[in-house]
């Protein structure tokens, strides 16, 4: 039985010392793809594995892989990671601490000179978060082949740099880009440790969350074009108002996520932009996001179906145009029952209460699941608080996942 402890110190220093790479101190931790402090805390991760006597991969995309070679390199092996960006102003656990417990777990299998066949490999994903270029996953979707070699030229950023002009002047050689892909047979079954970033283990009282599925995000882009005119000398019956039909939309959403046949159906409109955005102007062009969730793909298209249907209605009602671009629109994921039901073992034979969940947030893991068996073990946000800078998480509850994922990786490395 497998009884190494993790090292609460490593844990909360991995956290508070990744931390430090951030454009936003004070306002919560901002660490955008690739920007000054991204990239710091890329060598800070890269050199805490070769102290941990890993070896660095680096994928075309930037993908890291911390490698603790097993007896058997040329089986496929684990992995197991998750990514170190984040949101604007964002917390300092989402992301990271899978990252930290990742490198932890195979310190601990390591030093304790466990054996195991299968090789053993931390993983940082690119860019979980669609905060600089708008699409999220980009370093999992392309390990998953759905990112290709002509998006990276189409996806750009606010200042209008594609990802590509980003990839190369950092010096990643695009030349590599069709190997990143992974099939079938290149990984043999991946863990992922991730705060819950809702409020279910707290209001349960459980310390660890086994995850059965994950919903998958569909991301619409979407614009109004009205008629700018003058707020005091247009009447009410002549305008052409982008915001009041973009508003007709934000409240669509809601009634219908809220009035959907599931319970898991999650709909928002996080981001907009009003012109000119002026209080005595009526506005006569509106962009807004809209992201829509659910862990059954058949109610979440359903729901986009009738939201997308109902924007003709509104635009021949209010005489806008609407233009929308469906960014993104992925499957959920279901996890791997084998490697559940060992998960739930190990909980079981030190008796730690556990849950059953489903995730209402995505992560990597939706994308890996494409090629490989995939679990994730949840642990408690406090006040189920997360994207926010206030996001909490124990570390003793990462310590106590960090010892539930290093047994799993340990178990699937000899199967
Ligand atoms: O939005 C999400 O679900 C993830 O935390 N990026
Ligand atoms: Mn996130
Ligand atoms: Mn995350
Ligand atoms: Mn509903």
């Amino acid at each position: 039985m497998f009884t190494m402890n993790a090292s609460l110190e490593n844990i909360k220093n991995g956290i508070n010392e990744l931390d430090q790479f951030n454009s936003t101190k004070g306002q919560g931790t901002t660490r955008i793809l690739f920007t000054d402090v991204e990239l710091e805390a890329r060598e800070y991760i890269k050199d805490k594995m070769k102290m941990n006597g890993l070896t660095v991969e680096e994928d075309a995309i930037g993908n890291i892989f911390g490698v603790l070679e097993g007896q058997d390199p040329k089986l496929p092996p684990i992995w197991s990671g998750s990514h170190i960006d984040t949101v604007k102003h964002a917390g300092k656990f989402d992301g990271m601490a899978g990252v930290i417990a990742a490198l932890e777990a195979q310190r601990m299998i390591k030093e304790a000179g466990m054996k195991h066949k299968r090789t053993i490999k931390s993983v940082v994903f690119t860019s979980e978060e669609p905060t600089r270029f708008g699409l999220c996953c980009l370093g999992s979707r392309a390990l998953a082949g759905e990112l290709q070699r002509k998006d990276l030229r189409e996806i750009c950023d606010e200042d209008e740099e594609s990802l590509e002009q980003v990839l190369e002047r950092l010096g990643y050689d695009l030349n590599a880009f069709h190997l990143i892909k992974k099939s079938n047979h290149d990984v043999y079954a991946s863990v992922e440790l991730h705060i819950e970033q809702g409020a279910v283990l707290e209001q349960l009282g459980k310390p660890i969350g086994i995850v059965d599925a994950i919903a998958g995000p569909s991301n619409i882009t979407v614009t109004i074009e009205g008629v700018q005119e003058h707020a005091g000398s247009t009447p009410m019956p002549i305008r052409v108002d982008a915001l009041t039909a973009a508003s007709e939309i934000v409240l669509k959403v809601e009634a219908l996520a809220k009035g959907s046949s599931s319970e898991h159906t999650v709909g928002t409109v996080g981001f907009m932009e009003v012109y000119p955005n002026a209080s005595n102007a009526i506005p006569g062009k509106v962009t807004f996001t809209i992201d829509l969730r659910d862990s059954d793909m058949a109610v979440k298209e359903e729901v986009l179906q009738e939201l997308l249907s109902s924007f003709k209605e509104i635009e021949s009602k209010r005489q806008v145009s609407i233009h929308y671009v469906v960014d993104n629109h992925d499957q959920p994921m279901h996890c791997d029952n084998h490697i559940n039901s060992m998960i739930e073992k190990i909980c079981l034979r030190k008796s730690i209460d556990y849950n059953r969940m489903i995730s209402g947030a995505y992560h990597d893991s939706i994308f890996v699941g494409k090629f490989a068996p995939i679990s994730m073990i949840f642990v408690p946000s406090q006040g189920g608080l997360s994207h926010n800078p206030n996001e909490w998480t124990d570390f003793e509850d990462i310590k106590l996942g960090t010892e539930i994922l290093a047994e799993s990786l340990l178990t699937l490395a000899n199967e």
